[in-house]
């Protein structure tokens, strides 16, 4: 057993290992999925070192070429990059998906919310990150290109306004049930506090969904996820 392991874990179900650091946006994704599907005792974590660069070593790769986190690796060797991936994983483990849909229509709209969260507000944010500010330090910013972050800044700025657009008029990204396309959003804005990238003043409904969603206990409780339960009294 790893010093990140959890002592309560059921020893007859298969585990499931999750690469991340605790704290970063992208990892928050499959964290808040994790908890959504009642799955955490089931999950061991191993803490990459974002910082030092662990991310990007020869050894990292081989488990994730793109050299990112989360990485999700099952007991049979199997690894699984890529948020997007481990969360449809993770959802369909049971055979009752609740984040990724159900019907054809749910699926390819999730779906593709999914991916335009990711493209006009999460990744822009990202890119800005690493591009006009000092991102993880020059140990691991080996490129880095302000203009473009800057360029990507706005953009994220324009996505936030795009998502509220859509969330003036339904509960969640998706018409009237929680989803994947919620958790990426989420993400992109737990990015955006990161980087003081604060939402716009006229971005009032994105601004009352996102307290709403603070609020869940799977976006709350995701970095406590991982802390090392407290020895039995
Ligand atoms: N497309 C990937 C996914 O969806 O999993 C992107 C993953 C990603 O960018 N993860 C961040 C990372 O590894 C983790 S965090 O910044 O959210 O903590 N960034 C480090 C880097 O050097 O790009």
């Amino acid at each position: 057993m790893s010093a990140n392991s959890t002592p309560f874990i059921a020893d007859t179900q298969p585990m499931m290992t999750i690469y991340d650091w605790p704290t970063g946006p992208y990892p928050a994704r499959v964290r808040i999925a994790l908890a959504e599907k009642g799955l955490q005792s089931r999950t061991r974590f191993e803490r990459v070192h974002l910082w030092k660069g662990e991310h990007k070593t020869p050894a990292f790769r081989a488990k994730n070429y793109s050299g990112t986190l989360p990485v999700l690796e099952l007991d049979d060797g199997t690894l699984i990059a890529e948020c997007t991936a481990i969360t449809e994983y993770l959802d369909t483990l049971d055979g009752a998906p609740t984040l990724t849909g159900t019907t054809p229509r749910e699926k390819g709209l999730i779906h593709m919310m999914t991916k335009r969260a990711e493209l006009e507000l999460l990744d822009p944010v990202s890119v800005y990150f690493h591009h006009a500010t000092p991102g993880l330090g020059p140990d691991v910013e080996i490129y880095q290109n302000a203009d473009w972050g800057l360029h990507q800044r706005d953009k994220a700025l324009r996505g936030m306004h795009y998502f509220d657009g859509i969330l003036r008029t339904q509960p969640f990204v998706v018409g009237e049930t929680f989803s994947m396309a919620d958790i990426t959003v989420i993400g992109g804005l737990i990015f955006a506090g990161l980087v003081d990238l604060p939402l716009p003043d006229a971005c009032d409904a994105l601004q009352a969904w996102y307290a709403t969603m603070q609020e869940r206990p799977s976006v709350k409780n995701r970095v406590a996820m991982s802390k090392p339960v407290a020895a039995a009294a």
